[in-house]
């Protein structure tokens, strides 16, 4: 941690934190390192968490409210600061009245961490792409970035505050920055903002694409003239880069894979070279949940593209697998549906000339069938294995079954690893 940061907060004593997920645990813990006094606010009753977790936690002073967030709690404890957890919408229901009627600052853990180090930090964002570009920056950096230690985080999965103590001057943190973590930041300056592409998303929290667009490109806000902005060549790029502060590098998105175009951009400014990146690249495997091949049984290909939990990662999954050409003779059994985002669904129907069917589950089902049954069969299911078991009877040896979701999971799961990796269960079993 660099010098003189702890006291960033020095007049800060007291912290409410909303929401007992995982960035709420991470930063209980980071807290009560930095001395601070800690309460915390959850919706869920208290059953629903590890209790260890929370005896632990209870027995070094931090102040549970499960059930609800209430104003006495909130309100009148005396806290100097709140941190919201990035799932939590802060513009509507109790947590919208609580923040209104308190007079104390609120930010969000990215904010928070980011106040606490010396270390460069290159911010990763975009709706499609964002782990996996993370995820090779990472690897990049890790075996070629000499200057320092280089770590990753944030939506990826591993809460900044989980490790930003351990990182100094010299370092380098990729953080792959969702836009509700990007609602709640104040001066978050990125030395390197990645927006890897904007498609319309998350329309269950942001009444128009725009204010979803808007959060996004909070990313480059308080970017200055020495820091860099790394957007797609086009449209996107002519659009903004006039309003944009800091230095913008372009990646080209129509040769070659925009991943590495991306890569290549962001390792120039720490002059690792594109021969340096393409050894990494050609040796990655991609990430879990994305696209991952999970086995071949009787000739039937499963593969889990869990995390494509928008439309536009569906169209980019079967796009894909439209150009490869291991899979020219095949047919796709799409397994699609879950919490509806709001978006419509419109943007697959050009790509179902290579789906045979569609077994849908959850919530947003009947909205699927209604858009895509003129064109392919749809058929919804109840439970999740039942659409998966059917979905492989539906198949002949050569087929695709494809677990690619188009909508987020919280309807039947707690997040979408979980969805992919009960489909990775099932499909072991058959
Ligand atoms: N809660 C309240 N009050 C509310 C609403 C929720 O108390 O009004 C509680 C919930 O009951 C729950 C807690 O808040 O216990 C959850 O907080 P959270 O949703 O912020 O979840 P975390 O576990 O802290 O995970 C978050 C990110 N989740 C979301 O943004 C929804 C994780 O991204 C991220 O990996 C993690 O922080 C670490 O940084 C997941 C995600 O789905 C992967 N991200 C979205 C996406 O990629 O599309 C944005």
């Amino acid at each position: 941690m660099g010098e003189g940061n702890a006291e960033k907060f020095g007049n800060v004593q007291r912290v409410l934190i909303f929401g007992w997920g995982k960035t709420g645990n991470s930063l209980a813990g980071l807290l009560l390192k930095l001395g601070k006094e800690v309460m915390v606010t959850e919706t869920c009753s208290e059953d629903k968490f590890e209790h260890d977790s929370i005896e632990y936690f209870t027995q070094h002073g931090v102040l549970f409210e499960f059930g609800g967030h209430t104003r006495e709690f909130c309100l009148n404890s005396g806290v100097d600061l709140i941190v919201v957890s990035p799932g939590i919408d802060i513009s509507c229901g109790d947590v919208f009245e609580i923040l209104n009627k308190s007079d104390k600052p609120c930010i969000g853990e990215i904010e928070f961490c980011y106040n606490l180090t010396d270390a460069d930090i290159i911010a990763v964002t975009g709706t499609n792409g964002k782990t996996t570009v993370t995820t090779l920056i990472y690897e990049v950096f890790n075996r070629y970035y000499k200057d320092g230690d280089v770590y990753v985080g944030g939506n990826i999965g591993v809460p900044f505050s989980e490790f930003v103590l351990n990182t100094k001057k010299g370092d380098v943190v990729v953080l792959e920055i969702s836009s509700f973590q990007l609602e709640t930041i104040v001066s978050f300056k990125p030395k390197v903002a990645v927006l890897t592409n904007l498609q319309p998303d998350h329309l269950d929290r942001y009444k128009t694409c725009d204010e979803y667009y808007e959060a996004k490109m909070n990313i480059f806000s308080y970017q200055e003239h020495q820091d860099y902005a790394v957007l797609p060549c086009g449209g996107l790029s002519e659009k903004v880069s006039k309003q944009l502060k800091p230095k913008v590098l372009c990646f080209d998105t129509i040769k070659g894979n925009n991943n590495f175009e991306c890569l290549c951009a962001v390792s120039q400014i720490y002059n690792i070279t594109r021969e340096e990146c393409l050894s990494v690249f050609e040796g990655f495997n991609g990430i879990e949940h994305r696209m991952e091949f999970v086995r071949s049984v009787r000739g039937v290909f499963f593969i889990n593209d869990s995390k494509a939990t928008n439309v536009s990662a569906t169209v980019w999954g079967l796009s894909a697998l439209a150009s490869d050409r291991r899979y020219k003779d095949s047919r796709v059994i799409l397994i699609a549906g879950g919490k509806d985002k709001g978006t419509g669904y419109n943007d697959v129907l050009d790509l179902l000339s290579k789906v045979k069917k569609i077994n849908l589950i959850g919530q947003s089902s009947e909205k699927i069938k209604i858009c895509c049954h003129p064109y392919v069969a749809c058929q919804i299911h109840q439970t999740f294995a039942e659409a998966v078991l059917q979905s492989f009877q539906d198949a002949q040896p050569n087929d695709i079954v494809l677990l690619s979701p188009m909508c987020s999971s919280f309807d039947m799961f707690s997040n979408y690893q979980e969805r992919g990796n009960v489909y990775k269960s099932i499909v072991a079993r058959l």
